[in-house]
């Protein structure tokens, strides 16, 4: 029996990628691939996770009983969402404690949005409208990358993340239905998460290193420019109707190009939030480690009550 070549494995997987093959887990699959996608996914893990924090802040803080139902199930669904996707890089031969002590350790990165405060019940608004609007973006297209267990937790998640989406913008809406007072609420929780929502679809094309292998393989299907301006299209109708002025002076339809041209995105800022240097950096690790702490008597229950469950079944 013949035993194939790196190169000739590798020039096969390319071949199943182009054909729109779906990777799954058993596959052989080179070791960048795999590398990558840990990277990826494990940085969208953590961003669920770390997003629950900016949220989490408004929940004794809702305005009604109502609200604060749906921001508690929201919350919810993206601690799920983490889960999906921490068991998603598992099958990538990575364990989930492995890259919790990652996160805990501020070695790993998640995305830079949830850097930012939230300083009025605007900005729970402005999350659901922009932020879950963007990851949706971003989203849908992943949910037919060429890694299946990733493509596949996708698709639950936007399905989440849509109802998500249109909670936020049903109180922005309600809130530019309200007195003055609301609405300069609303509209300067606008003007303080509008360009870091840009900034979540990852640096210019010409500045995106991991670009080229991921769109190679399909785990990207478009680049980080092509997303953001999909998601400035669609969002800027989205703000008229509600009475909402996004914050850029160079926003305007463009007749040619049949997109919204936009002002430049401060990538200084940017640079600064994901190595470390936002506003909220040191509390979310803060308070990401605390929970993992208070937390160790739930996961040793777990161990234990699993390991004795496996004895039982040994034993019978
Ligand atoms: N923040 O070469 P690229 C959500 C890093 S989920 C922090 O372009 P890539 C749900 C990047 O990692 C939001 N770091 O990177 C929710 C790389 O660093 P490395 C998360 C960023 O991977 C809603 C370096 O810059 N979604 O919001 C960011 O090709 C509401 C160079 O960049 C995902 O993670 C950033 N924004 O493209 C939860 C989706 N952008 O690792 C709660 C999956 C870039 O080389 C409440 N991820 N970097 O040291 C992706 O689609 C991609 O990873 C990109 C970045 C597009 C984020």
């Amino acid at each position: 029996m013949s035993v194939k070549s790196e190169q000739q494995l590798e020039l096969e997987f390319q071949q199943r990628i182009d054909k729109g093959e779906v990777i799954e887990p058993k596959d052989w699959m080179p070791e960048r691939y795999r590398k990558q996608l840990i990277r990826m996914m494990s940085q969208h893990a953590h961003s669920e996770v770390v997003g629950m924090l900016p949220e989490g802040n408004w929940i004794t803080r809702a305005p009604s009983l109502r609200r604060k139902c749906v921001l508690l199930a929201k919350v919810q669904d993206e601690g799920g969402h983490g889960l999906y996707i921490y068991s998603g890089t598992e099958t990538l031969g990575v364990s989930r404690d492995q890259l919790v002590e990652e996160l805990n350790s501020g070695k790993a990165k998640y995305s830079s949005i949830f850097n930012y405060p939230t300083l009025s019940w605007a900005d729970i608004g402005a999350i659901g409208w922009l932020v879950d609007g963007a990851a949706i973006v971003n989203q849908t297209v992943l949910a037919k990358c060429s890694y299946g267990p990733y493509a596949r937790a996708m698709v639950r998640i936007c399905k989440e993340e849509n109802f998500h989406h249109k909670q936020g913008y049903e109180i922005l809406a309600t809130l530019m239905k309200g007195n003055e007072e609301q609405r300069a609420m609303a509209q300067d929780s606008i003007n303080r998460w509008w360009w870091p929502s840009l900034m979540m679809f990852g640096p210019s094309d010409k500045d995106s290193p991991n670009s080229a292998d991921l769109l190679r393989w399909k785990v990207k299907r478009y680049s980080n420019d092509e997303l953001r301006q999909r998601f400035i299209d669609r969002t800027v109708p989205q703000a008229m109707n509600i009475g909402l002025t996004l914050p850029d002076p160079d926003l305007k339809w463009n007749e040619e190009t049949q997109h919204y041209d936009f002002g430049p995105i401060n990538w200084e800022e940017f640079f600064q939030v994901i190595n470390g240097h936002g506003i909220c950096n040191k509390e979310r690790l803060k308070a990401r480690k605390k929970a993992h702490s208070e937390g160790a008597w739930v996961r040793e229950a777990a161990t234990a009550y699993a390991h004795k469950k496996a004895g039982k079944m040994i034993a019978a």
